[in-house]
């Protein structure tokens, strides 16, 4: 009886301890971190950090935020495939008094990830705006598994963190006058970026060097418009759509 019990045991610790000693091997030698001071834009006033660590194509992304309107839907992304740079307020080329996500586009590129709370993480959910951050102090983290391209623009230190969503006229909500770049059905405020800040490379952990993935991102700036412009806009406008085309069946059949 006794013996019976303890063979198993041994066996499953047998089975166990190698996969654990693999596991922490691979996370010490092939993980690497990064992080971002975010800086304000459209003078939100935010503040916060964000810190990424990668291993292999898997990241755990923690950001903490503050002074973003609370309440309302706040976009955020890595992007990548540019400068690896945040424009400043004096980016706004066209004088409309934002620097919108287009003016901002040259410096940090397209969106290789949506930093969504559940679901989808690509650029498809850009605009996926009821799985984003709501509130004004920002307190977000999540695993999960990025691109190629996104991987590479990290090692080529052109990654970077934007938030989106400004009260810029302190109304307590996105509006005004000014229509945004990407939807002209939705105010600039809810889409135009709120706090910036390059991914750099920390110094705990070993990047590995020899990626042979350069040129990845290069067609990231060609995708901008299909990645956070009309495409994210059509699907939005596309699942809206389908729901009402389901309660409009549902009542049918009523
Ligand atoms: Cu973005």
């Amino acid at each position: 009886m006794r013996k019976a019990f303890a063979l198993p045991t041994v066996a499953i610790a047998a089975a166990a301890f190698p996969l654990m000693a693999m596991s922490s091997a691979s996370a010490h030698e092939g993980a690497s971190s990064y992080q971002a001071d975010l800086g304000a834009l459209n003078q939100s006033g935010v503040t916060g950090t964000g810190m990424v660590t990668m291993d292999g194509n898997q990241v755990t992304v923690m950001i903490e935020a503050s002074g973003l309107l609370e309440g309302s839907p706040h976009a955020q992304h890595f992007h990548i495939g540019a400068q690896g740079t945040c424009p400043t307020d004096a980016d706004d080329t066209n004088a409309d008094g934002f620097v919108s996500v287009t003016e901002g586009a040259p410096f940090y590129g397209a969106i290789g990830s949506s930093l969504t709370t559940s679901g989808d993480t690509s650029p498809d959910s850009g605009l996926a705006i009821d799985r984003f951050p709501t509130t004004g102090t920002i307190s977000y983290e999540r695993t999960f598994e990025v691109t190629d391209d996104v991987h590479a623009s990290f090692e080529a230190g052109t990654a970077v963190l934007v938030l989106h969503g400004v009260d810029k006229d302190g109304s307590g909500a996105y509006d005004g006058t000014v229509m945004s770049d990407l939807d002209p059905t939705l105010p600039m405020e809810a889409t135009a970026p709120a706090a910036c800040g390059t991914l750099a490379a920390a110094q705990m952990g070993t990047a590995p060097s020899g990626g042979a993935e350069t040129g990845a991102g290069s067609t990231a700036g060609v995708e901008l418009s299909a990645a956070f412009g009309v495409g994210a806009v059509a699907l939005v406008g596309a699942a809206a759509a389908g729901a009402v085309a389901y309660r409009r069946r549902l009542a049918d059949q009523a």
